[in-house]
């Protein structure tokens, strides 16, 4: 339109205006005519039938029966949960409120910290969605659903293909009565650096606003003053500051007393006067063992006065015998996970801790029976994502050795595989132990886990033990990440950088001690703005502009695959993950009232230039679209 309103131009018609570059340069007037939605889908769909989905490979689509869901009546009102007390009291009064239960209060990470544990964060918003309604009628008791963040931000767009922002929408219009809560690796925010705190301020603001109540933050090296933008942030926003300090080490261990009882009851009372409106206890490892709970909720009871919510990961298979010690030392909160998603790297079991508190007079409210029936959804669901099961199934001690967050396990077993070391998990895992040793026995959380995880790969892919990095240091190319790491740019670490270590990585460069964000550029959210509206020709949301300053390659690739193949998060989990079988018929609603059937008819044998036609029915017409082979 906007080519045809200048060449009727009076100036253009006389011959006015230079326009030789429309003959010079016909190129930049081919407009390829845009696929419509159906092509684009059979185009996604023709091409992971033929080369499977990254980290899935080709592999036989499994046949699963349907799933059950739990029986609920929609027509009744959804009960009034925790999201209704926190704007009718404000945060300060919210916290009020949970110091006065008796019974201990829960929180259901299954949409957040459960799959990212047990499956790689790769749970799909359309699955998410459709049980968000039933769990929020069947848990009105909850203290909170933790359902965003975490990894879930930049997973859902590099894999998923989804919009995270839309996740934390829909999810908010389903479930309108229990407090959200996210994620947030306060200078880090969703992603693995420090960003500028301008950038922290908006995201803050802007999640918020779409729906997020409760704020974990935590800082990858218990930093306090790099979380204190963050914790400000959510202060403002009129949000529940959940402040947090990562557990690390075992306070019980006398020969292990870097982090002990002290460390964090001094930690405790700093977050607590940085602003938090309940202290966080983020034992990210599952390495707080039950008579340390005891020990550690007990003192700091008597130490902070905002309500303790406590965070585990039941690796060890020690998870709900922590928990029940720590209730009997008074936590407010603990973290939970529906029973088939739960366990293992994840959180303990929200049905075994029910039935473990039996006879308890702290025993939690909430209707077992219909919380099974929930499961049985679960149960289903998790068949759908077998292929990014991490293969651990059975406690596992030798956490207490290696000390790798539940929240890293699989991913970086995907990692490990995606470079080749996928038969060398257990040399990655015993790896991982000794840099934590070199790096000074650090907290180990995200970012700084991922540094370790980094270094742990490049370590065992190059042949090298400790000794050979100190003495092959100058000619060794570490990873950035650790580069940064030891230029302080993820912030300090408790007792500092072991110095002769950091010598070996900088090789003269100057490490920073200040706040990285105090020397990062402000982003100019209004540049972004202009600059992104270019790239993709089309009206930009806030959200696309946040999404983009914290990941812009991410995000962009994220558009390339809107564009190549429309909007992915339509299609069922197993379709998307596997393509069709040979003859198998699909229905897609690509939008409200409006239905593909899909049918996969045959696949073409491979060209020279290793294409192939694949042939399906589209609403019973033929229809054809040619994809690479990358065999
Ligand atoms: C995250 O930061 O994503 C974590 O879950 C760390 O445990
Ligand atoms: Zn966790």
């Amino acid at each position: 339109a906007f080519l045809v309103n200048v060449v009727q131009h009076e100036k253009f018609l006389n011959g006015e205006y230079n326009t030789s570059f429309i003959d010079t340069t016909p190129e930049l007037f081919v407009f390829p005519k845009p696929k419509d939605r159906g092509t684009k889908m059979l185009s996604y769909i023709g091409h992971t039938s033929v080369n499977g989905h990254p980290g899935v490979g080709v592999q036989k689509k499994p046949v699963l029966e349907e799933r059950k869901h739990p029986s609920i009546n929609s027509l009744e009102p959804i009960p009034d949960g925790t999201k209704q007390l926190l704007d009718k009291l404000g945060a300060d009064g919210l916290s009020e409120w949970v110091k006065d239960q008796k019974e201990v209060l829960l929180t259901d990470t299954t949409f957040r910290d459960a799959h990212q544990s047990l499956l790689a964060t790769r749970v799909r918003t359309t699955d998410l969605k459709q049980i968000a309604e039933p769990t929020a009628r069947i848990l009105p008791n909850l203290f909170s659903m933790e359902m965003w963040g975490g990894a879930t931000f930049d997973v859902s767009m590099r894999f998923l293909h989804e919009d995270p922002w839309k996740r934390l929408i829909h999810l908010r219009e389903k479930a309108p009565n229990v407090l959200f809560q996210m994620l947030l690796r306060a200078s880090n925010a969703v992603g693995y650096k420090n960003y500028p705190d301008n950038l922290i301020y908006e995201f803050v603001q802007h999640s918020a606003e779409a729906g997020i109540d409760v704020f974990r933050i935590f800082d990858s090296l218990n930093w306090v003053k790099g979380m204190a933008p963050a914790i400000n942030a959510v202060r403002k926003s009129g949000k529940i500051a959940e402040a947090t300090m990562c557990y690390t080490g075992d306070i019980l261990n006398p020969d292990r007393p870097k982090y002990d009882l002290n460390y964090y009851l001094t930690l405790g009372k700093e977050l607590e006067a940085a602003g938090a409106h309940v202290l966080g206890i983020k034992d990210m490892a599952g390495l707080l063992k039950p008579q340390a709970a005891y020990e550690l909720i007990s003192a700091l009871k008597e130490t902070v006065k905002i309500p303790i919510h406590l965070h585990t990961h039941d690796t060890s298979g020690n998870g709900i015998y922590t928990y029940a010690r720590a209730i009997d030392a008074g936590v407010d909160i603990v973290d939970t996970a529906i029973s088939a998603m739960s366990g293992l790297t994840s959180q303990p079991s929200m049905n075994s801790l029910y039935h473990a508190l039996s006879g308890h007079e702290r025993q939690p409210h909430l209707n077992i029976k219909q919380l099974e029936e929930l499961n049985g959804y679960w149960e289903d669901t998790r068949k759908y994502y077998q292929a990014f099961e991490s293969g651990m199934n059975s406690p596992h001690s030798e956490i207490y050795a290696h000390e790798m967050p539940g929240g890293q396990y699989s991913n970086l077993q995907q990692q490990a595989k995606a470079v080749g070391l996928g038969e060398r998990w257990d040399e990655v895992k015993k790896m991982y132990e000794t840099v934590n040793h070199m790096f000074g026995d650090i907290v180990k959380v995200t970012p700084s886990s991922k540094v370790v995880g980094d270094m742990a790969l490049f370590m065992v892919q190059n042949d090298l033990t400790e000794d050979l990095v100190y003495e092959k240091g100058g000619s060794l190319d570490f990873p950035d990440s650790v580069i940064e790491l030891f230029q302080g740019y993820l912030g300090q670490p408790y007792q500092g950088f072991p110095t002769k270590l950091q010598e070996v990585i900088l090789k003269g460069r100057e490490p920073i001690t200040m706040r990285p964000g105090e020397k990062l550029e402000p982003v100019n959210l209004d540049e972004v703005r202009e600059r992104l509206f270019h790239k993709l020709d089309r009206q930009v949301t806030i959200h696309d502009i946040l999404s983009y300053a914290l990941y812009p390659k991410v995000y962009l690739d994220y558009n390339e695959m809107l564009s190549q193949y429309g909007d992915l998060s339509v299609l069922d989990t197993l379709t998307f993950f596997y393509g069709l079988r040979l003859g198998e018929e699909i229905e897609v609603e690509i939008e409200q009232g409006k239905t593909l059937i899909v049918k996969l008819v045959s696949i073409g044998e491979a060209q020279k230039d290793a294409t192939r036609v694949i042939y399906f029915e589209l609403n019973g017409q033929p229809r054809e679209v040619v994809v690479r082979d990358e065999s």
